[in-house]
């Protein structure tokens, strides 16, 4: 540890006597090591260690999966590998770090992680007050509730119907923060139950503590996917009640970063764009197709060695993890989310999926 990492924990140690308040390890030896590394870019930081720290949530099925052999999986979980694969050419190269919510935005700022990949909202306060910047949007979502068809309910029902019913939702979402002004705007009242992790919401729906469930419509979708006791239960209304663009978030003002993390993003929307997949990259025609020629290597790589990333950074994202219409389909595809006519669509298809081009 160096003379200002001392200094700088002393002083700490010193303000919590002060406070007579207790504070989390884990932020403490973030911020120690943040000091040690003080003057280091995040790339820098990232490739010393050896591997890449990835926020991702507690349990969105679908999104970050846990098999039983600890083994992560999922549309957000491979967004992960996909950074790890371009700054390491190894996809396995990452330590997931499972985040609440409420928690998610203080571990990135502690450096505990050095992406967040989690369901995660770009809005305006989070982007502006809390120290983020946002990549890409990786899927474009929208809230929705779910309910029982016993209560009256159906896929028609509005927020309107849901006057004087209990919510059940997790806490620091927009989820919370969006239904009570909608409910209010409806001229309704609601009990609206916050719980930490979004599973503890569902046990609540199961076991009749809540009548409603509401999140991301992926996150209910995912949920009836995977869960028997929910098969009876209808999501509404079907034009979702919010805007919830998802994708990468970062720490502010770390612009190598956020061009690796959101480049990244992009070389699997252009991979897709030119059907070019894990399995075909390697006969991919890169003299017809100059711009995957770029994005994979050609001119000795320049537009990635100028990143900081090795000249065949993007190749190797493609060839160990997939471009974009893989990752979306393998994990989410069995949950009965597509992108045929949806928001997720390419844009040549009317969809927002879209990068700027690799020159
Ligand atoms: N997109 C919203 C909601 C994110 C959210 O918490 N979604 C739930 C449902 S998919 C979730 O990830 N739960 C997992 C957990 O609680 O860790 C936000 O950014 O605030």
């Amino acid at each position: 540890m160096n003379k200002k990492a001392i200094v700088f924990l002393l002083v700490f140690a010193m303000v919590i006597v002060a406070c007579g308040d207790t504070t989390d390890d884990a932020a403490v030896e973030a911020t120690e090591e943040e000091h040690d590394h003080e003057g280091e870019s995040t790339l820098e930081q990232v490739q010393e260690r050896g591997f890449l720290k990835c926020g991702v949530s507690t349990g969105a099925t679908g999104f970050t999966e846990v098999g039983d052999d600890g083994s992560y999986s999922g549309f957000d979980v491979d967004y992960c590998y996909a950074v790890a694969a371009a700054i390491f050419g190894d996809y396995s190269k990452v330590e997931f770090k499972q985040l609440t919510s409420a928690e998610r935005f203080t571990a990135l700022s502690a450096g505990e992680i050095d992406v967040l990949i989690r369901n995660t909202t770009w809005t305006q306060s989070r982007d502006t007050e809390l120290g983020n910047d946002f990549g890409p949007t990786t899927y474009y979502d929208g809230q929705q509730l779910m309910g029982r068809v016993a209560d009256g309910l159906s896929n028609s029902s509005t927020v309107a119907d849901i006057d004087g019913l209990r919510v059940c939702t997790n806490a620091g979402t927009t989820t919370e923060k969006n239904i009570t002004e909608r409910v209010g705007l409806a001229g309704g009242t609601i009990q609206l139950i916050t719980v930490e992790a979004f599973s503890e919401a569902i046990d609540k729906f199961i076991a009749g503590e809540c009548d409603i469930v509401t999140t991301d419509g992926s996150g209910l979708v995912g949920r009836r996917a995977v869960n028997d006791a929910l098969n009876d239960w209808v999501i509404f209304p079907t034009s979702p009640i919010s805007k919830e663009p998802l994708g990468p978030t970062y720490r502010s003002n770390d612009s190598q970063w956020a061009d690796i993390i959101n480049w990244t993003v992009y070389a699997t929307i252009i991979a897709d764009e030119y059907g070019v997949t894990a399995a075909n990259v390697d006969s991919a025609d890169l003299e017809a197709n100059p711009e995957l020629g770029r994005l994979f290597g050609a001119n000795d790589g320049e537009l990635q060695t100028k990143m900081g990333l090795s000249a065949d950074a993007y190749y190797n994202v493609i060839k160990q993890v997939g471009n974009y219409d893989e990752i979306f389909s393998r994990n989410l595809n069995p949950l009965g989310l597509f992108r045929e006519g949806g928001d997720n669509d390419r844009w040549v298809d009317g969809g927002l999926i879209y990068a700027p081009p690799a020159r």
